[in-house]
């Protein structure tokens, strides 16, 4: 990336275990806002709640970005946004493909999923709940986006999903087009910059919440979220400004700050 960008330092490994966990404790030792890391292999890929995020050596781009935004923390989820948007925009540019967004962190390709982001955060203080309220001294924003696997059905070297991982695609395997790993990142990080000074500003926070709605296709559709102990379907009536999901249940409209969603129809 050129120099004079938020984006001037990214350093690369051939393997971490977790490029999040690498960047959550440079930002606890001080690193400042935009150092990059990128890993060609990671053997403990992050998704939430503790699950894994696979993907083979060399094959996907690996990243995480350090940002030190001036954000509330019920205005967190906004990181994961511009990240989305950027991977959408850097994405569709490189393969001409169609991708939308599925509430509340995943790139689908149809109804299948390409990206995963995962936003962790530093708060301080930390503290006991009910202290003072907590300000945002960091987000690390990873992202695990599909360019080469899935390969397409009967590429050279495929190898078994593994289980479990349910309905994942890859920019190659929809497209045709093998995008390199560094291409992308620098027209994602290119898309990246903007959107991130959208972050601290709030006109720009609005654009953010309305380019969002605009490319999730998980508004407006009957779906199936699973939630700590409940499964609960209805029509997703909105998403609030700090993220949350409205959900039309038939008995009330309920408020869903995280969950899984499945879309079941249009
Ligand atoms: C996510 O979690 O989708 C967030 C993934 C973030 C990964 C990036 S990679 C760079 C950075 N460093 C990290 O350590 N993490 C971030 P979640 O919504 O919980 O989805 C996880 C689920 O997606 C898994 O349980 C699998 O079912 C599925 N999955 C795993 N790998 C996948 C892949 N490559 N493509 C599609 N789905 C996958």
């Amino acid at each position: 990336m050129s120099a004079g960008t938020r984006f001037s330092e990214v350093r690369r490994f051939a393997e971490l275990d977790s490029t999040n966990r690498y960047l959550l404790d440079e930002a606890r030792a001080g690193a400042s806002d935009g150092l990059v890391v990128v890993a060609d292999h990671q053997t403990a890929g992050r998704g939430r709640l503790g699950r894994r995020w696979e993907a083979p050596p060399g094959a996907n781009l690996l990243l995480s970005v350090l940002l030190r935004p001036d954000l509330r923390p019920e205005e967190l989820h906004l990181s994961t946004v511009a990240m989305a948007l950027a991977a959408r925009l850097a994405s569709a540019e490189a393969t001409g493909l169609e991708i939308t967004l599925k509430w509340p962190n995943d790139l689908m390709v149809g109804e299948r999923k390409t990206a995963g982001i995962l936003a962790e955060t530093l708060l301080q203080p930390p503290g006991p709940p009910g202290g003072a309220e907590p300000a945002v001294v960091a987000v690390v924003v990873g992202i695990g986006l599909n360019l080469a696997w899935p390969p397409p059905d009967g590429a050279a070297g495929s190898v078994p999903l593994p289980e479990g991982l349910g309905p994942a695609t890859s920019l190659w395997r929809e497209s045709g087009t093998r995008v390199e790993p560094g291409v992308l990142l620098d027209r994602l990080l290119a898309h990246l910059e903007p959107l991130v000074d959208d972050l601290s500003d709030p006109a720009g926070r609005r654009r953010l919440a309305s380019d969002y709605r605009r490319a999730c296709t998980t508004l407006g559709r009957l779906v199936r979220v699973s939630l700590e102990g409940e499964t609960v379907t209805g029509t997703v009536l909105d998403i609030t400004g700090e993220g949350h999901l409205l959900l039309d249940v038939g008995a009330c409209v309920r408020t869903i700050p995280a969950g899984d969603v499945v879309h079941l129809r249009g």
